[in-house]
């Protein structure tokens, strides 16, 4: 972005916790890339800290500002506060339509230029999505524009930082690494070369019928999720003691392992270590996605089975190959997430998905490179802001 003394620009994020983590997840992934990749001033304004904590243990929750990997992040509390032009960044970016307080807009205005002001939407595979990116707004006597993620060339791409496919082939290629990563959740040598599946998920999802299947099949299969999630399920298998961190139970061919909840880099690893990876909402969802292992997704729930669209639109992309639609994957995304009425029992769509497994890791390889080809978020929104101010 030029600026009259070629120093980087400032760039603000406004992110409201609506629930979850992916929220804070996506807005602290680009806060850190745009720092560490792109050396952009960023002040991170977020209005829950906890919830940031889970992802970031260095955050000091009672802090109004602090400093976490180059970012500065702000508590924000009121949309009273009142802004001069020197306090407005050079890009300001709300997530998911937040409304920013008003006295930053008002001073804003008052920029010359007026800052490049844009709404980071949610991510989906809709085809409307290429017709609204980058579409302008006039606010307040400026312009604000509609950024989307997406899975196009003509969208925002996705967040991916440059070194994360070289960090995960070091950690995949470092077996002892790997082994001591798993470890550290109770992992055994004789379960690290068992199937290894992770798991998080939004309650909704027939996780114990999942689980009765597992328990059925001939070679073992070690699940590993964090705590909290999926708890009933969980709770129920696990039996009598808690289901904290550290617990775990083997039924029939399954292990499950609960483990606490990572930080977000080792979550990435946690993904790589595994075989399937069983994602959900927006973030993880990405992220399993980089990791180019098979995986199935748990769409975030919308009113009157709007998921269910969002989810259809991405399967059409996403699950066929150069030999047609990938049957056993497309029967169990939807069954997983309850959107086919006349779905078989898992008894049934696991044995096929793993029937399936070569082919299903070799598309998702494929659509790693293909995502690749569309650059990454953050430098596609750099690129924009610089073109819009
Ligand atoms: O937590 P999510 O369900 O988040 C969201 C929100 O609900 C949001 O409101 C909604 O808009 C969006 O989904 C679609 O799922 P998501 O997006 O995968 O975010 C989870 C984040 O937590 C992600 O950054 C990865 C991180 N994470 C860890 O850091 N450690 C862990 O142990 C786990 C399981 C996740």
């Amino acid at each position: 972005m030029p600026l009259p003394n070629d120093r980087p620009p400032s760039l603000a994020i406004f992110c409201k916790v609506v629930d979850n983590y992916g929220d804070i997840g996506i807005c602290w992934r680009l806060a850190r890339q745009l720092h560490g990749e792109h050396g952009v001033a960023v002040t991170l304004w977020v209005d829950e800290l906890p919830s940031f904590k889970r992802i970031c243990p260095g955050i000091d929750v009672s802090a109004e500002v602090q400093q976490a990997s180059g970012v500065t992040v702000r508590h924000w509390r009121d949309q009273d506060g009142v802004f001069a032009p020197a306090d407005i960044a050079d890009i300001v970016i709300e997530f998911f339509a937040c409304d920013i307080p008003p006295g930053y807009i008002a001073a804003m205005a008052q920029c010359a230029p007026h800052p490049a002001w844009l709404n980071l939407e949610g991510l989906t595979a809709e085809e409307w999505v290429e017709g609204c990116h980058a579409l302008p707004s006039p606010r307040h006597g400026m312009t604000k524009h509609f950024f989307f993620p997406g899975f196009t060339r003509k969208t925002g791409g996705l967040l991916r930082e440059a070194a994360l496919d070289e960090k995960r082939l070091a950690f995949q290629a470092d077996a002892v690494a790997m082994a001591a990563f798993l470890g550290r959740f109770g992992v055994t040598p004789a379960e690290v070369s068992a199937l290894k599946v992770s798991l998080f998920c939004y309650p909704s999802a027939p996780v114990a019928e999942l689980f009765a299947a597992w328990q059925q099949v001939s070679e073992p299969v070690v699940c590993l999720v964090p705590e909290g999630v999926a708890f009933d399920a969980v709770q129920g298998f696990i039996g009598d003691d808690a289901a904290v961190a550290g617990a775990s139970r083997t039924r029939g061919a399954l292990t499950l392992r609960v483990l606490p909840f990572v930080p977000q880099d080792d979550y990435d690893r946690l993904l790589w270590a595994c075989d399937i990876n069983l994602v959900r909402g927006e973030d993880s969802f990405v992220r399993a996605q980089w990791a180019g292992k098979p995986f199935l997704w748990h769409i975030y729930l919308q009113d009157e089975n709007l998921h269910h669209v969002k989810l259809r639109a991405f399967l059409q992309r996403y699950a066929f190959d150069a030999d047609g639609v990938i049957d056993s994957l497309l029967q169990a995304a939807l069954a997983w997430n309850g959107a086919d009425a006349d779905a078989l029992p898992w008894t049934a769509l696991w044995p096929a998905l793993q029937a399936d497994m070569r082919r299903i890791s070799a598309r998702a390889q494929d659509w790693r490179q293909q995502m690749h080809a569309h650059g990454d978020l953050a430098s596609n929104l750099l690129a924009f802001a610089s073109e819009t101010r």
